[in-house]
């Protein structure tokens, strides 16, 4: 047997044992996982539903054209392309079909909460474009006049809406409302686009508003709080704008199309339809409202003060701890986050000043809400000791034991057959 098994075995039993509060993550059923392991890896499908460069696509076809059919539905959008590999491909196929090498993207600033293929200069979206960002204001909202000024001051091609770690819901209205009153003044117009991977579950279920409406183009990732596979999609109610980006996903960035994560996605969303994922969706919330509580009671800083999604971004200045410094301190305890640069940071992306906690996983455990405040407790009490230097072992150890104790009485559904 490949060393590999004996590696996925030990993975498996890691998320069992431990408490996932990686605002990006989240555990598949095993109905996503059995298509994504299905033999329809196996086939070449380069191309679109009925306009293959291989012969033998008649049932990829279906699955493909079927996949689009649940996408659409799911989202309320005119169309959509399900092939990108991941979110950052949605991405650039919209760069590719909406700008050329040169022109000026506007996006949101990654110390902010944004995301690095919104224009970060590490990121080939900052390579490759001329990019420019807003950021927060002193309330740790969007500033939406940012946004307003920018745009007059830099004539971008494309806005780029939509965040990795921000909690608050985004005004998409009030946004449109500044594009098209920018265009009205323009000669050529500068697109609107919102990358929606954080938040595409809560928007599925109504708990976010719908970008759809506002935007030229959405993209998202397919495995954050919508629940399924490692992927990515790009929709649209523009169908001349979808060929534009058709043809950048395939041939422009992508060759063949992965037909088992595309199985997957159609699957994921079927499920997403259902009123249980309606449901599931309003535990996320309400698990993200008991921890926002249990941090103010403990007067922990939050950007922006809260939440109105999936995820919290701690800010630890005052603390005088890093964000990898609480990392390493939860990790030992069994609770995993990530470290997560914030407005103006100090600290060098390595080490940062904030940490992401998001509420999808537990609430895929259907963690109890005694629980989540525990656990919201336990990384409460944790930054304290860590800043006072006050932590003792026999702490650390106590709370060692309850997370295990949580884990054994919530498993990973979804990770059992
Ligand atoms: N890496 C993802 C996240 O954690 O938000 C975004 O791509």
């Amino acid at each position: 047997m490949s060393k590999i098994f004996e590696l996925i075995q030990k993975e498996k039993e890691r998320q069992e044992n431990e408490i996932c509060l990686i605002a990006s993550e989240n555990y598949v059923s095993s109905n996503i996982r059995k298509a994504m392991g299905s033999i329809l890896t196996n086939k070449y499908a380069e191309g679109y539903p009925n306009k293959r460069y291989y012969g033998g696509c008649r049932f990829i076809d279906e699955v493909e054209q079927y996949a689009i059919d649940k996408c659409k539905e799911l989202f309320n959008a005119k169309w959509a392309n399900v092939q990108p590999h991941s979110g950052s491909q949605a991405n650039q196929a919209v760069y590719l079909a909406l700008c050329k090498p040169g022109d000026t993207i506007l996006g949101m600033d990654l110390d902010a909460g944004g995301h690095l293929t919104h224009g970060s200069k590490v990121s080939a979206s900052g390579k490759l474009y001329n990019a420019i960002s807003y950021g927060l204001d002193e309330n740790g909202i969007i500033d939406y006049e940012d946004i307003e000024r920018k745009l007059v001051l830099y004539n971008p091609k494309l806005l780029i809406v939509g965040a990795s770690a921000y909690s608050r819901i985004i005004d998409f209205e009030r946004i449109r409302k500044i594009v098209d009153c920018y265009n009205s003044s323009r000669p050529e117009k500068c697109y609107m686009m919102v990358d929606m991977a954080h938040i595409a579950g809560l928007v599925a279920a109504g708990l976010h508003p719908s970008p759809l409406p506002y935007a030229d183009v959405v993209t998202s990732t397919t495995h954050k709080t919508l629940r399924g596979p490692r992927g990515g999609i790009v929709l649209s109610n523009d169908e001349e704008l979808g060929k534009k980006i058709d043809k950048a996903v395939f041939p422009g960035i992508q060759g063949g199309p992965l037909e088992h994560i595309i199985a997957a996605k159609a699957i994921c969303f079927e499920e997403a339809l259902t009123e249980e994922f309606k449901s599931y969706q309003k535990d996320i919330i309400n698990n993200i409202k008991i921890m926002e509580s249990v941090f103010k009671e403990n007067e922990i800083d939050m950007i922006s003060g809260g939440s109105d999604n999936h995820l919290i971004l701690l800010n630890l200045t005052k603390y005088k701890i890093s964000g990898l410094d609480l990392e390493k301190a939860l990790e030992y305890v069994g609770i995993v986050v990530n470290k997560n640069a914030i407005k103006n940071d100090t600290l060098p992306k390595n080490k940062t000043s904030g940490i992401r906690l998001g509420t999808a996983c537990i609430s895929t455990r259907k963690i109890e809400p005694e629980y989540v405040q525990k656990i919201a407790e336990i990384i409460s009490d944790t930054i304290k000791g860590l800043s006072t230097n006050t932590l003792e072992e026999s702490t650390t150890e106590t709370y060692r034991d309850i997370v295990k104790q949580i884990t054994k009485m919530f498993p990973i559904e979804g990770n059992k057959q």
